[in-house]
């Protein structure tokens, strides 16, 4: 029995600004869910978006609301014993809000696998590798900036593949910026998320230029709604294309991995909906021959755990995970951060997520939210 289900706002400042073309962010705000059971049992979730509602249709507080007034008492009246029979109860009671759907999710996952003594990733499938490689984001705005940044963490052993947010500069000078950060860093794998911002022409003309200096992997040139156009352009050129935005829950998954409209997938728990149907996802990609990508919602350590276990299952990860959220707020809620090394993410084993939640963390940040705390 499920006896009580809480949820937080957590805000914490990021390391530096990290800008997107559809926001600047200087804080990320950890949705997070903890559900408590009448046998004794505590599990956590976590949603995050990015810059509040610009990247999607939720924010973390329209999660916060809408976990509170509708999903909560749904799941105390109705008591679902497993987090299966929770899932088709939401989805059939409550229409959209995936991010909120994921943050239960999880955190029923978390009880599941602590009550059976399994880690999540044997509940979802079964993984596959203990290990994923992180790709890290570079976004300070400032070319030099980035190279410097991206240098120490070579040097450092913790990243070698470089995203870079561009879309929010003409054009030139993003591939200018782009093309600057390829030549200081020859060995790494550089790849660009455009994050929606371009047209299709001006696509035509960026990936072009990108693809003629050598970059690896182009996210999400243009607009969501137009999966005619990226689907042009992933015939169009060589240079990998991969879908983001648009990939969402499992249906639409379908209709693009039926139509073969990228090369690649990037899959977010948040954005399918929970771990389950991100493992859905995966299969669906592998099956039409569409390669994987780990992506992220800037999840914080929950969010980020749960994400791991999920791509820990892929049978195949061709073009690696970007897990790094952690690391890019200057604190922890763990009690034992993440185990970031050589170049990766190792999958924790412990059972159901298989991390230690620093409950006196959680609360120091809450308490900068006063509407955050729980009731
Ligand atoms: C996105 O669009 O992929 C992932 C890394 C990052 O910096 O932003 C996210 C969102
Ligand atoms: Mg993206």
């Amino acid at each position: 029995m499920i006896r009580s289900i809480n949820t937080l706002l957590v805000p914490i400042p990021t390391i530096r600004e990290h800008k997107l073309a559809c926001t600047v962010m200087r804080e990320q705000v950890l949705v997070l869910v903890h559900i408590q059971t009448e046998d004794g049992f505590e599990g956590w979730g976590e949603a995050t978006t990015i810059g509040g509602l610009s990247y999607a249709e939720e924010s973390p507080h329209s999660i916060k609301t809408n976990i509170d007034t509708y999903f909560t008492p749904l799941l105390l009246t109705e008591q679902p014993t497993t987090s299966a029979k929770a899932m088709q109860l939401l989805n059939l009671h409550i229409s959209g809000n995936r991010f909120a759907k994921c943050a239960i999710e999880t955190a029923l996952l978390d009880i599941e696998g602590k009550r059976l003594g399994l880690p999540v990733s044997e509940l979802i499938g079964g993984r596959v590798r203990d290990r994923i490689e992180v790709a890290w984001t570079l976004a300070s705005g400032d070319t030099a900036t980035d190279i410097a940044e991206a240098k120490q963490m070579v040097a450092q052993k913790k990243h070698r593949i470089f995203k870079l947010k561009i879309g929010s500069n003409p054009i030139l000078d993003d591939v200018k910026h782009v093309l600057a950060i390829k030549q200081a860093l020859p060995e790494c794998r550089i790849t660009v998320d455009v994050n929606q911002a371009w047209t299709e022409l001006e696509a035509m003309k960026g990936i072009g230029l990108l693809q003629a200096g050598g970059v690896d992997l182009i996210e999400q040139p243009i607009s969501m709604r137009n999966k005619a156009a990226l689907k042009r352009l992933k015939e169009h050129f060589e240079v990998a294309i991969m879908a983001d935005e648009i990939v969402q829950d499992p249906q639409n998954a379908f209709a693009l991995a039926a139509d073969h409209c990228a090369d690649v997938f990037a899959v977010k728990i948040n954005q399918a909906g929970g771990l389950k149907a991100a493992c859905l996802i995966g299969q669906m990609a592998q099956l039409a021959g569409i390669e994987l990508y780990g992506g992220t919602m800037l999840e914080g350590p929950i969010g980020t755990a749960a994400s791991a276990h999920v791509f820990s299952t892929y049978p195949s990860l061709g073009f690696d995970t970007e897990l790094f959220g952690p690391l890019l707020l200057t604190d922890d809620v763990l009690a034992q951060p993440l185990d970031y090394h050589d170049f990766g993410l190792t999958v924790p084993t412990g059972a159901g997520l298989g991390i230690e939640v620093d409950k006196d963390k959680v609360y120091h940040y809450a308490e900068h939210n006063a509407a955050a705390l729980p009731k």
